[in-house]
Order: structure tokens, then sequence, then C-alpha cells
């Protein structure tokens, strides 16, 4: 490259920038105003291996923002000179105030060189920072210096000119700001992006996140549009205003607070101190929370006491909505005549859907308690606990939020989670993610162990979804460690986690946070599951028993010696018909497989229904044991039904939960792997995986059981 090399300074008031510059140019320099401003301009010349470098000097700001002429003066230059590299020159004493700057230089996007001014100052006031790591973190060069006895020049110029020279692009940094944010960013950002009038080489995201951040001068740019503006604004509002009512601050110092966080996450792993460092609350607090020990503990008993809560919390509200739905059954059954109408409405839809809607409560506690460790930033901090575990396994970082998303605490969902996973930069890492979070005991998987739970396990109910939780982490876990040690065998790459302040969550955002998620489940059940549910039980209906089979139990039916015989026939009767349609075809022929794990017809039916959507298993044996049900005087709550069920039992129930937790992904979630890993190929292939898995581990679980006695 022979073109004359241009670098800006940038950095705080007081890092020592001046004290680099005149380092850097010695007399060389001269000085004009910006145009159009007062703000003062310097620029001059350096020389490198004989070649002359410009540098110029931006002024010193704390931020990016355009609250200030500085700051606005210091952005636009960079945006519209976009200079080859900037080096940002960071006061190591003070570090981490001085990556503020850093982090929103880096999410700008510009080729950046950090510049670890004062390490003599540090040094001096205890503090040792590993540059070699920080460098590695930001994925960015970091040259230690003393500005004013000009060390580390010469190796400061040289990583400049160098990175110049490899012509590099601009790269923003993405990082997370919460779910609330990031969700608003995702939706101004598909604006943006959809528009002409996107200024230049700016990312649709950052222009996004400063709209948010109410940056007045992007905001009047896009009013130059009233197209555009009459699209954004009024989300820009709304989102500022759900920001606003469920964190109770504004999107600007959320945004602030994160970028907060993922610099702590940084300065964690750099800045090791001899002295007892200045704490406030929520460092004083991480020290417990996120302590190698304690930390690990401590989430133990938070989790344990989500699942006592939840489980305490929701006993006699599903006890009501169950009763209702059975109530519900019999009145229609009253007042519609005996009928496929009336088979299709008391099984297929108010057995069904009421199955699933019978647990809306249990789950709506579940996103509260969930929605409590997320607004107070607890959240996080597990994600840091977690961390460390997941290396073991071959997992980054990063995956730690796929996997919490995709129901790491019970009661996430697989296909946000999917999507999570794409802010691991390495390929290897984010499949095995991607892989591993439909292990996750998601939203649609809790009604299926709520209804077994509550079926065979009543007195244990917090303790065994407790288990469950335990044993879809170490089964995620140790079959990522598979695909990492084979088919996705590589490297690690280093990642920062973040670690925002602790808020108090308010109870407004608490109880918003859960009503969106709840309604979320409520609408598939009123939807999706209600469309499958009707699907099932018209394969669980039809078709019917031939003429002369049907005939002969009437017969049988008629003859019936009083009362208590006439139901045991009619029940052979409803058995009989049921194993006579398409599901009970299917389901039986199933049996050959499932036999050995002591899944009978139904199980299977209710099985593959569940490829569907999870959920779907529970309004599946809803649907076959209303079908069954032939006196409307015991008519009962499902859960009861399946206890009373003679080939049901603890051991059966417990390898069905299993089998539930692994097996095939459910549709939606085959279908975001296929979008996120850009072909079916890993889509079948974590279909195939995960049944295989859940089929060894129900089968060794039954027989086991059984060998020791237990069925
Ligand atoms: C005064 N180490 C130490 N110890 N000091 C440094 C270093 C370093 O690496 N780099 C800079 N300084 P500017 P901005 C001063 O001016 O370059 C000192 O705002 C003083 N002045 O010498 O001006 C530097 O351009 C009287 O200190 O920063 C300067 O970014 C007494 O940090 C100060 C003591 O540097 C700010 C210091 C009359």
């Amino acid at each position: 490259m022979s073109r004359q090399v241009t670098i800006a300074l940038s950095g705080n008031p007081n890092a020592g920038k001046t004290s680099v510059f005149n380092a850097l140019t010695g007399a060389r320099q001269h000085v004009g105003n910006y145009p159009g401003v007062t703000v003062e301009y310097k620029e001059g010349l350096a020389h490198h291996q004989g070649r002359a470098v410009r540098v110029v000097d931006l002024p010193g700001t704390y931020s990016l923002t355009a609250y200030s002429p500085e700051e606005l003066v210091a952005r636009n230059y960079l945006i519209g000179q976009r200079p080859d590299v900037v080096v940002n020159v960071v006061d190591a004493s003070n570090l981490e105030r001085n990556l503020y700057l850093a982090v929103q230089l880096m999410e700008l996007g510009v080729p950046l060189v950090i510049c670890l001014n004062m390490v003599d100052v540090a040094e001096s006031r205890g503090l040792k920072i590993d540059a070699g790591k920080l460098s590695q973190l930001l994925g960015v060069p970091v040259v230690p210096t003393v500005a004013r006895q000009s060390q580390g020049m010469n190796q400061l110029l040289a990583a400049a000119v160098e990175l110049a020279q490899s012509d590099p692009e601009w790269r923003p940094l993405n990082i997370s700001y919460g779910g609330d944010v990031d969700q608003g960013v995702a939706e101004v950002a598909a604006i943006l992006q959809g528009s002409q009038e996107r200024h230049g080489l700016l990312s649709a995201r950052w222009l996004a996140v400063k709209c948010l951040e109410g940056d007045q001068e992007v905001i009047e740019r896009v009013e130059e549009s009233p197209e555009l503006a009459g699209k954004l604004l009024p989300v820009c509002r709304r989102v500022a205003g759900h920001i606003k009512s469920t964190m109770d601050d504004d999107p600007d110092s959320i945004i602030a607070d994160y970028r907060y966080g993922y610099i702590a996450g940084i300065t964690r792993q750099v800045v090791s101190s001899e002295r007892e460092a200045r704490m406030d609350l929520s460092d004083k607090l991480d020290r417990v929370l996120t302590h190698r020990l304690m930390g690990p503990l401590f989430l133990f008993s938070v989790l344990y006491a989500i699942y006592n809560f939840v489980f305490w919390a929701s006993e006699v509200p599903v006890v009501w909505f169950e009763e209702f739905f059975v109530w519900l059954g019999g009145a229609v059954e009253g007042l519609l005549p005996p009928g496929v109408l009336r088979s299709l409405i008391v099984s297929g839809v108010i057995g069904g859907v009421g199955g699933v809607l019978g647990f809306a409560p249990l789950i709506a506690f579940m996103f509260f308690a969930i929605a409590i460790m997320e607004d107070s930033g607890y959240m996080a901090r597990v994600a840091y606990i977690m961390d460390r575990v997941l290396r073991m396994f071959g997992l980054h970082g990063n995956s730690v939020m796929a996997l919490m998303v995709g129901g790491g605490i019970s009661g996430g969902c697989a296909v946000p989670g999917v999507m999570a996973a794409r802010t691991l930069k390495d390929p290897k890492a984010r499949l095995a993610t991607i892989l591993t979070v439909p292990f996750m005991n998601c939203g649609a998987k809790l009604p299926v162990y709520s209804l077994l739970i509550a079926a065979f396990f009543a007195h244990r109910q917090a303790e065994m979804l407790f288990l469950l939780t335990l044993i879809s982490w170490g089964l995620g876990l140790s079959a990522a460690k598979l695909l990492r040690i084979t088919l996705l065998k590589g490297q690690q790459a280093p990642f920062v986690m973040e670690l925002p302040p602790y808020r108090a969550p308010t109870m407004k955002g608490l109880l918003i946070h859960t009503w969106e998620r709840t309604w979320q489940y409520v609408k598939k059940a009123g939807t999706m599951i209600l469309g499958v549910s009707v699907l099932m039980w018209a394969a669980m209906s039809f078709p019917g028993l031939p003429h002369e089979q049907e005939a002969a139990w009437q017969k049988r039916i008629q003859a019936a010696p009083g009362d208590a015989a006439r139901l045991d026939v009619e029940a052979g009767r409803a058995r009989d018909q049921l194993a006579h349609t398409l599901a009970g075809r299917a389901g039986r022929a199933l049996t050959v497989f499932t036999d050995p794990l002591g899944f009978d017809w139904r199980a299977n039916v209710a099985l593959v229904g569940g490829f569907a959507a999870k959920e779907v298993i529970v309004s599946t044996l809803g649907v076959a044991y209303s079908l069954g049900e032939v006196n409307p005087e015991e008519a009962q709550s499902l859960s009861k039904r399946l206890a009373a069920e003679p080939g049901w039992n603890p051991l059966k129930a417990f390898a069905l939960m299993i089998f539930v937790m692994i097996y095939a992904p459910c549709l939606a979630t085959v279908v975001m792997i296929r979008k996120e890993t850009g072909g079916w190929r890993w889509a079948l292939f974590s279909v195939l995986y995960n049944t295989i898995i859940a089929y060894l581990l129900a089968l060794a679980v039954y027989q086991g059981g059984r060998a020791l006695g237990l069925g």
C-alpha cells in the first residue's frame, strides 16, 4: 500500500492523548478548526520506517453520543473521513471508565488499536493489567505505553500502521443490551435495513441503537425522509415506552448499563489488584454470587426455591383450571347428543386444548420467576457461572445465553435459543451450541413433566423438576462434548461475559414480562395446538369399527346384567374402537420399537404428535384417554386418569419424561436449525441424533429400573 496512512487519536480528556500526539509527531504539527465549529483541530506527521503517517488528534471525549460538540465532531470525523485506523488512548489506571469510549468505537466498527497509556500510574497504584489478554478479549491490538516518557511509541505506531496496511473492514461489535432492548433494536434495524436512506456504510444495527438512545443527530437525519420517519419513529417511541414501563428506565441508560456490563466482564479477567479495590454494591454482591464455590451453591438453591415456589403457587389454580375443563367437557356432553360433533368438541377441543391450558398458571409462575432473575441482572451471573462449566464441554461462553433462552432453567424455547447462538463467531462452537439447545427443558416440555410428576411423583414435585433440569444439562453437555471431540473438533475462541449492574426489578416490569410470555403460550394453545389436537382426534376417531363388530359390541352391551357390567363392556368397546383407528394402528405398529421402553400405543401416538409441538403430547394423551372414557359421572383430570391406569407406573413415567426431554426437537426448532445452519443436513442430524440418544436412554432407564425391581 503506497498511499499515506491516516491515524486518528481519540481518548477521554486527561488520558494522555496530547502527550501521545506530541510524542508521535514531535514539532511537526499544526492547529486548525473543524469546519463550522469552534472545536480545535490538530494534525501532524509521524514517521514509521521512512514513511510519513498522518496523525489527527480528535477532541477528548468520554463517549460518542451527540450530547456535546466535541463528541459530535469526533464522531462525524470518524464516520465522514474514515481514517485508516483509530488509536484510542486509554488511561490504564482508570480502565473501566476509559473502556466505555473504546466499546463505543468498537460498536461503530472502526479499525482500532488500544494505546494502554499510563501503565506507570496503574502500577504505582498496585494495578496489573494483562495487555495480551485484553487484546485477545477485545479482538484488537493493545500496546502498553507511558506517553510522558515516550515509552512504547514505536510499538504503537507499528501496530497502527500494520493494521492500516491490512486494509481492515469496519466490523461493528454487537453486544447484547438485554432481552427487551435487543428485541427493539432488531425491530428498528429491520426497518432501516429495508430503507434506501440508510446513510453510507453505517450498520443498520448501529443506527437502530442510536435511534433508541434518542440520538438527536441520527433522528434528524431520519426525519429528512418523511416516509422513513413515519415508519421508524412510532416504532422507536413504542419500544422506548415498553422499555420504560418494564425496566423503569430509559433505553439509553439501559444500553449504557450493558456496555458497562460488557466492560466489567473484561476488566474482571485482565486487571488484578494488589490492594483492596473500592467496590460498589454490585461488586460486593458479585463477590459472593459469582464466587467459584458459593456461586454455584447459591444458584442451585435459587433453582430449587423457584421450583418449590412454582409448584406451591400454582397448585390451587392448576386444579381450578383442570376442574373447569372437566366441568366444561361434562356440560357440553350434557347439551349435545352423542355423535361425531360431541366427540370432536369434548375430546378433540376441550380434552386437547384444555389439557395444555390447564398448565397456564404453572407456566405463568415459572415465567414470573425467570423475569425476576432477568430483570434483576442475576441471569447474567448465572451465565457467568455456567461459562466455566461450559468450557469443559467444548462449548463457548456465548453458548450460555442460547442454552438459558432455550430452557436451561425450564421454561424457555428452543427457537429463540437456536437463534441466540448467532452471537458465536466460531462456526463449530456455534453448531455444537445449536445442536445442544434442544436438550434443554423448554416451556413446552414443562406441561408434560407436570402432568407425569403430578400423576406419579406428587410428593416430590420440585425435587423431580430439579432432577430433570440437572439431567438435561448433563445430557446436553455430554452430547456437546461428543460432537466437539468428533464431528466438530476445534479450538476455542476467547470471549467476554457481560456483567451489567444489579437492578431492583419493578413489579410492573415483572408482570409485563410474565404476561407477554404466558400470552404466547396461551395463543399457541389456541391456534397451533388446537389444530394439531383436532387432527389427532380425527386420527384417533376414524375409521370406526366395521359394522359387524360394532353390532356385536352393541349386543353385548344390551345383554350386560346391571350397570357395572355394562360399563365394563363399554370400556372394552371403546378400547377396541380406538385401537382400530388410524392413530391406533400407527401407534400399535410402533410398539415393536417402544415395547422395550414400556410405552403403549397411546403414548406412541402422543410422541408422534409431539413432533409438531411438545405440548401436543399432553393434549393427545388428553384426547386418547377422554375417548376411552365411558362413564361421564367419573370424568376426572388427566393426571388422575393416568395414575389410575393399570399400564402406567412411576418407572414408565420417568422413562417417558427422559424420552420427551431428548427426542427429536419440535418442528419449529428443526426449521430454525435448518435456517441457521443453511441447510437440511444439520436439521435432520438433530432429529436423528436426539431420537437415537433418547431411545437408548429411555431403554436403559426402563430396563434398568425393571431389573432393579422398580417397575
Ligand atoms: C500534566 N504516565 C504518566 N505518569 N503521566 C502521563 C502519561 C503517562 O503515561 N501520559 C500523560 N501523562 P495529556 P489529554 C501534568 O500535564 O496528554 C500526563 O487530555 C502537569 N501539567 O503529562 O494532557 C501528562 O490530552 C503537572 O500531565 O492528556 C499530563 O488526553 C503535573 O497526564 C496528564 C502533573 O495528559 C494529561 C501532570 C502542568
